[in-house]
């Protein structure tokens, strides 16, 4: 009852919402205290969010080496989630329950497990060029696998393995309608899977991009619908599609024209020398549409492990592949959101390569080449094809788009910077260092053919001396940039630790839709309905020889069953369902030394399977602190050995309570159950008078309480039965679990109450705002509280309990000893065995207190 009284006590207190009331002079004393400039503040101030404030974009980054994807806010950098994708998860069961375990299988390379990736290039779901914010696609590098993360509820639910590449990088771009994701190969090899030896590199090793066509309805990639293009063992890289005037056509760089193959160990020169030797290397340039209807005659492909890889020979005569020379080692190539121009940074040059679209075709369509490679492709004049380059610096790499026509920012690897110009007229516009070594970086939706701008991130590399030292291994650092202005403004680092993200995608918060809960009984790795969906009473084992299934279902804060028994070496699989339809009600379940975890979101259903193979009593619990009885939500396992003889131990006789102290107890918790309830009645009495129905939020809640409330039906039946058989200890124990769901009501109804009071209470004006803080401070809440005698009068209508009530209030804060003889006073005193003291109030706080009061009593009505 204790807490629960409390609880009713914080209700009176609801008038008392945080408020700040730092004035000038608090802000420049900590402006000095921690040596912030006016630049700091201003930044702060950007980029700050006050407890409860949501951010404008959703920040979806790749987790490098951890295979995961990191979800942040901007502008607060604020991190939401780590999305497991390659790798296991163990907070969302990820790779621990059978429903998760199903998706990391689809990843087996050859029947292999593999358990990790590096995680290189996010992209989401498009349309027309513009980003929808249903899916997200993410790639891995070292396992050439393409993963599908449903952004309903930010699960991954399918991962591709690319059927005939070893390696890749070029991945994963997306075409304007999410026709294809494109992924491209990096290290040559020989697409049959066998053994060459490294003289045949030129014959039989070879690249290619594979088109992994997106099928919306089902939201999967449909392996069979998706081909590959064969292409020369040159190391292809980054890979953009076309739009707008380039659409049906996509772009994949490359940096090894050389053909070199190293040999450090033969006491040849090394890849790295031998492979920037050209000053030129080929950016391959091809026709998706054009290869899609070459992918329907079995003369233009071959077929790699039950895969079609379309032939060059097929693709450069059908006038769908064509090469143009880029300066040297290449890195990054971005098309811009017109599809106009193709943007090309190069690591080794200071330069990066405009190349017009709009010439290229011309060139294409007047079959104008200045050469073939040795694989018969025809190479166009990279003169002829320029826009223009632009000098920025050393090591440009990546570029990202502002909504400003033309305005493009691209990173410098080398120098540390990140430059803003302009495609179009090739003029540098600015450029700010960062902190170090930048890889990508992401202006809002800038990749998109409706690019924000606003903000750009910055992914560095090297952090070397911006965080506190952790160690050797540095995290990395992401930088938050203002580009609104005509200089941009360095705002926020914010370490990342966990792997080397490569690459961000960010999204208008508002394009996103995530569900709140899951429908009952939904496996979430397939969107569909789990058939082990387990229902309130439901719960049940069933055992087929060795095989043992167990359907369960939490709701707070119990697990049901509570007690499992199996033989050694059973076969077990554990079907969890969470009844719960209220939000961020997660249960998480665990066996003790078994390795196996699931979570179970809100309507979810999971399982785990496992083999029973130790004997003993494991417990089993709830991981999520749900609940104020989180701790009591648990049960035991049992594991006997059927080959085994067990000896009972010896019953210990423990004392019983006699028959009169049983009834007192169960009186007691009638009681207690009594009050709580009348509490509940009242919240709700008032939940309905001020018309709850009509604000949604405060409406989920009530459901939510009203649903713990209908439970108690059943459970007090079951109390009313055993006292009446004489079972006071059942009656006692089922009075207890009515206790329970009283509680719980209680919890949430009072919730909802605050909540609604906040919906309904007027405005506080800012002298009564700056009041609240003063009484506040100044202990009145000692002895005052709004609504309630308690150690001192309520403060409610004091202004109204006195002729000339402000002007008294305020002589009596002000010096409550020229009082204490007035009849009125003395009466309180006596009443309360206290006086009221003086607390040394200032006129300006005294007068902000009487606003305060009057704010109170205007709201009376709602306490
Ligand atoms: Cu430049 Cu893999 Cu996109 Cu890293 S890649 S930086
Ligand atoms: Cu459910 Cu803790």
């Amino acid at each position: 009852m204790r807490s629960l009284k409390r609880a009713v006590l914080s209700i009176g207190c609801l008038f008392a919402f945080a408020v700040s009331a730092f004035g000038q002079s608090d802000l420049q004393k900590i402006m000095q205290e921690r040596k912030l400039t006016e630049q700091d503040v201003l930044a702060a101030a950007k980029t700050y969010q006050p407890s409860g404030r949501k951010d404008e974009f959703i920040v979806f980054s790749s987790g490098g080496q951890s295979g995961q994807v990191i979800v942040y806010g901007v502008p607060s950098m604020r991190i939401y989630k780590y999305i497991g994708v390659f790798t296991p998860e163990p907070w969302q069961g990820y790779g621990f329950d059978n429903e998760s375990k199903a998706v990391l299988a689809e990843g087996r390379i050859h029947g292999k497990d593999i358990t990790w990736g590096d995680t290189h290039h996010p992209n989401f779901t498009e349309k027309n060029g513009e980003y929808v914010g249903d899916y997200l696609f993410i790639n891995d590098k070292a396992n050439p696998r393409v993963a599908v993360i449903n952004l309903k509820d930010f699960e991954t639910t399918q991962i591709v393995v690319n059927p005939i590449i070893k390696s890749e990088h070029g991945g994963s771009f997306v075409t304007p309608n999410t026709e294809y994701v494109i992924e491209a190969s990096q290290y040559a090899a020989p697409l049959d899977d066998l053994w060459h030896p490294i003289e045949e590199y030129e014959a039989v090793y070879r690249g290619a991009v594979t088109l992994w066509k997106f099928d919306y309805a089902s939201g999967r990639i449909d392996v069979n619908k998706s081909f590959s293009l064969e292409l020369p063992p040159y190391m292809q890289d980054l890979s953009d599609a076309g739009k707008g005037i380039s659409m049906g056509w996509a772009f994949t760089n490359s940096f090894n024209s050389e053909m070199y193959t190293g040999g450090i160990e033969k006491g040849l020169p090394p890849m790295e020398a031998g492979m920037s030797r050209n000053d030129t290397d080929y950016l391959h340039i091809y026709n998706w549409q054009i290869l899609e209807k070459l992918a329907k005659d079995s003369k233009n492909y071959k077929i790699y492990n039950n895969h079609k890889v379309i032939t060059i020979e097929a693709a450069v005569k059908a006038g769908a592949l064509f090469l143009i020379p880029e300066s040297k080692s290449p890195h990054g190539v971005d098309v811009t959101p017109d599809g106009r121009y193709i943007i090309v940074g190069g690591k080794l040059d200071t330069h990066v390569s405009v190349y017009d679209f709009k010439k290229i075709k011309e060139l294409i369509d007047k079959k104008e080449f200045a050469s073939k490679d040795p694989y018969g492709i025809p190479v166009l004049d990279m003169k002829k094809t320029l826009h223009g380059q632009v000098e920025l610096g050393l090591g440009p790499l990546h570029s990202s788009f502002d909504s400003k026509d033309g305005i493009v920012y691209t990173s410098l690897y080398v120098d540390s910077q990140v430059v803003r110009w302009d495609y179009k007229s090739l003029k540098v516009l600015d450029r700010i260092n960062v902190h170090y070594n930048i890889g990508h970086l992401d202006t809002m939706e800038g990749k998109s053919a409706k690019p924000i701008g606003k903000y750009a991130i910055a992914l560095d590399k090297l952090s070397i001396d911006r965080f506190n030292p952790i160690g050797p291994l540095h995290p990395q650092n992401h930088q938050l940039i203002d580009i609104n202005g005509a200089k941009m403004d360095l705002l926020y680092d914010l370490p990342i630790g966990l792997g080397e993200p490569h690459d961000v995608v960010s999204i208008q918060a508002s394009k996103l839709s995530p569900a709140v809960t899951y429908k009952m009984g939904t496996n979430s790795r397939t969107g569909k309905q789990h058939p082990a969906m387990t229902l309130a009473g439901q719960e049940r084992v069933e055992r087929d020889g060795k095989n043992v299934k167990i359907y369960m279902t939490a709701v707070r804060s119990h697990l049901n069953p509570e007690h499992i028994e199996v033989q050694k070496d059973d076969n077990v699989t554990i079907y969890l369902t969470n009844l719960e339809r209220a939000q961020d009600e997660t249960h998480g379940f665990a066996i003790d030394n078994y390795n196996v975890h699931m979570s179970a979101e809100p309507g979810k259903t999971a399982s785990i399977t496992f083999i029973a193979d130790r004997e003993g009593v494991f417990p089993y619990y709830c991981t999520e602190f749900c609940s104020a009885l989180h701790l009591e939500m648990f049960g035991y396992l049992y594991v006997k050995d059927p080959n085994k003889k067990y000896e009972s131990a010896k019953k210990m006789q423990l004392q019983t309570l006699s028959p009169q102290a049983l009834e007192t107890e169960y009186q007691k918790i009638l009681a207690t159950n009594k009050a709580t309830d009348e509490v509940i009645g009242s919240v709700v009495k008032f939940l309905t008078e001020k018309g709850y129905e009509k604000y949604p939020k405060i409406k989920e809640q009530v459901v939510d309480a009203l649903d713990q409330y209908s439970k108690i039906k059943e459970v007090k039946d079951k109390a009313d039965a055993a006292y009446k058989a004489k079972d006071l200890n059942s009656a006692i124990l089922w009075e207890y679990q009515v206790w329970q769901y009283l509680v719980k009501t209680a919890d949430v109804g009072l919730r909802a109450k605050n909540n609604l009071v906040r919906e309904l209470s007027t405005p506080m004006s800012p002298a009564a705002t700056r009041g609240e803080v003063a009484y506040l401070e100044g202990g009145c809440n000692g002895c005052h509280v709004i609504g309630q005698v308690s150690s001192g009068p309520d403060i409610t209508g004091a202004l109204l309990r006195h002729e000339k009530g402000e002007e008294w209030i305020f002589s009596f804060i002000k010096d409550p000893a020229k009082h204490y003889e007035e009849e009125y006073v003395k009466a309180l005193i006596n009443y309360f065995n206290l006086r009221m003291p003086n607390q040394n109030m200032k006129d300006s706080e005294i007068k902000d207190i009487i606003e305060y009061m009057k704010w109170i009593d205007e709201n009376a009505g709602l306490n």
